[in-house]
């Protein structure tokens, strides 16, 4: 009997939940950053793998929410929990032992299905260093290096439900293109701008003509503070000229085909506290 079903990636922002989704799938589906609180809506990826077929989703990381966006991250990652038949619960090995999902997501009950409690970055200890692990619930993975992937398949696959697959085995993705489009300019305005602006981004694909050769896509970036346009733009418009050219070789990777990528950048005042804008922006609570 095959087995089916949908894997959440959960824990605190930061501890490798999109690396590890990405190392998972073998794509770069989802954006990955230093900086905590990079993902903001789930992020879905599909793996096969003999009889079994794994739907994880890579969600927001639970925090503590100071204004709206951080509400609807919260549910977000809350509703991923509630939905999983298994739970992987992150927390990076150089801060073993982990707390209780139950506290660090500020739940009433437990969740309904099974936790595998993933020890994140085991390449930032070393061997000698690290500490043993329950093998029944407890798995060590490394996505940097790789390590420990096969294991975590095993324990995650062991408790998925009995049924036939949901997806053909060779897809992966089941978002539309132009959300990753609209994510890897997010991850570009994480990797070139610094300290808070790039959670003042947002960004929204205006246009998305797939017919196109190359394919042509407008995108919108927003951000909060007429002050900030300055700064995205750059001078003589060198920053957005970088930022669209690091987000279009992205966006290239996964379509496997030729982009034409145009940005501009607008004001959506606190885009951030403002539900109306939220709704619009795809980050419905
Ligand atoms: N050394 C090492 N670093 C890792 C590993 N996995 C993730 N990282 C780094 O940890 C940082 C956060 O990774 P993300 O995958 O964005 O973490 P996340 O849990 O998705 O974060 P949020 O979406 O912000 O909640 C990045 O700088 C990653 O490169 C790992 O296995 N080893
Ligand atoms: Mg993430």
């Amino acid at each position: 009997m095959p087995r089916c079903g949908t894997v959440a990636l959960a824990g605190r922002p930061n501890v490798g939940k999109s690396t590890l989704l990405n190392a998972l799938i073998g794509e770069h589906l989802a954006i990955v950053s230093p900086k905590p609180q990079s993902t903001r809506l789930p992020v879905v990826g599909l793996l096969t793998r003999g009889d079994a077929q794994f739907i994880f989703t890579d969600s927001p990381g639970l925090l503590v929410p100071e204004y709206p966006l951080h509400h609807v991250m919260r549910a977000a990652a809350l509703r991923a929990i509630a939905d999983a038949d298994v739970i992987a619960y992150l927390h990076p090995l150089p801060e073993h032992p982990a707390p209780h999902l139950q506290e660090v997501a500020r739940l009433e009950h437990r969740p309904r299905a099974p936790i595998v409690t993933v020890y994140t970055k085991a390449d930032l200890v070393t061997p000698s260093d690290r500490p043993t692990v329950r093998p029944s619930d407890e798995v060590v993975v490394s996505a940097v290096a790789k390590e420990g992937l096969d294991n975590l398949l095993d324990a995650l696959g062991g408790r998925l439900p009995e049924g036939p697959f949901h997806y053909d085995p060779d897809e992966m993705a089941t978002q539309p293109l132009r959300f990753f489009a609209a994510e890897f300019v997010r991850e570009a305005a994480f990797e070139l701008l610094h300290e808070e602006l790039p959670y003042s981004v947002a960004v929204e694909i205006d246009e998305f003509r797939e017919g196109a050769t190359p394919v042509y896509i407008r995108a919108i970036v927003y951000i909060e503070r007429e002050s900030q346009k300055g700064i995205v733009i750059g001078e003589g418009g060198r920053t957005i000229k970088a930022l669209g050219q690091a987000a279009r070789t992205k966006i290239e990777t996964l379509l496997g085909q030729h982009v034409f990528l145009e940005l501009h950048v607008k004001v959506l005042p606190k885009w951030r506290r403002h539900e109306a804008s939220l709704k619009r922006l795809g980050y419905a609570s």
